[in-house]
């Protein structure tokens, strides 16, 4: 079974950004299977524990793009809204948005700046591109931010989207979490061990994306008496596009007890045992 949990957002990192909030963490400033006055979009990620009414919120760039945001527009906890050029998503190239900004609004493809200020004009969040120097610079495909946690506002925080999550086809992830994603498949599964035998099975990871991704990925074995991680690779980096599948022999020592596991293969980050995709699979330990 291929599972993944959307989670990037969790615990961990809502501990480390208490004060960011509201974030912009995708910016679709270049679309090209429609022209730019339809189909520009950005995403603002919500980090805090609470949700937060963008109501008199004010977005702007530093020259003459300006619009108050007429509520309510109510970001949820942990969640995401899209602005977006034009709300029609048979214009668009397919995107959902959640509010429409306009004519006043652009977002230029080369240098420009996208900022968020509360209705006190307190400034909440900042993106300043650069048209390619230190910023990405894609052409149908929108700059998506690495980590909700890092600066937005340095460019080596930015990548190039490589999939293609929604409608007509430039790449991108507007309203969902940008695209760090592994898929994690367990196969041949074994339904029942012997003690005293090992538990075979194969784990298949496959990175989808065209950057290399790090992680920890690690197997947790589950029961009524036992819960502990049997096998652990930290910092895993997985090339672009790129499958392994790796075959695990798991030794069941006559120690343990008989009865019904639960064996997940899990890679997020395993300090904070934080999963953000896992697959697994339950087997009987017999005599
Ligand atoms: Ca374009
Ligand atoms: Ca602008
Ligand atoms: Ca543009
Ligand atoms: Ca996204």
């Amino acid at each position: 079974m291929r599972s993944f949990l959307v989670l990037a957002a969790g615990g961990a990192l809502l501990a480390s950004t208490a004060s960011a909030q509201l974030v912009i963490t995708e910016i679709m400033q270049n679309p090209s299977m429609v022209s730019d006055t339809y189909g520009e979009y950005f995403e603002v990620l919500n980090t805090s524990a609470s949700d937060i009414d963008m109501d008199g919120y004010i977005i702007s760039d530093n020259d003459s793009d300006s619009f108050s945001v007429v509520g309510p527009l109510v970001v949820s906890a942990g969640g995401r809204v899209v602005f977006g050029k034009n709300a029609d998503p048979l214009l668009n190239g397919g995107v959902t948005v959640d509010y429409e900004f306009g004519s006043e609004m652009a977002l230029a493809n080369g240098a420009d700046e996208l900022v968020i200020m509360a209705a006190d004009s307190t400034e909440i969040d900042r993106v300043e591109w650069d048209g390619g120097t230190l910023f990405p610079d894609p052409n149908g495909a929108s700059m998506s931010l690495t980590n909700p946690a890092a600066d937005n506002n340095d460019g080596a925080n930015w990548f190039e989207a490589s999939i293609q999550t929604y409608g007509d086809g430039d790449f991108g992830t507007p309203g969902a979490q940008n695209e760090d994603v592994i898929f994690v498949t367990i196969s041949g599964a074994p339904d029942t061990v012997a003690v005293g035998t090992t538990a075979n099975f194969d784990v298949t990871l496959e990175n989808p994306t065209a950057r290399a991704l790090t992680y920890d990925a690690w197997i947790q074995a589950t029961g009524d008496v036992i819960d502990q991680t049997v096998l652990a690779r930290p910092n895993l980096t997985l090339p672009p596009t790129y499958s392994v599948t790796q075959p695990i022999s798991l030794p069941v020592p006559g120690t343990v007890p008989t009865g019904d596991y639960t064996v997940s293969v899990n890679v997020g980050d395993q300090g904070p045992n934080t999963v953000y995709w896992s697959d697994s699979f339950m087997a009987t330990v017999i005599p």
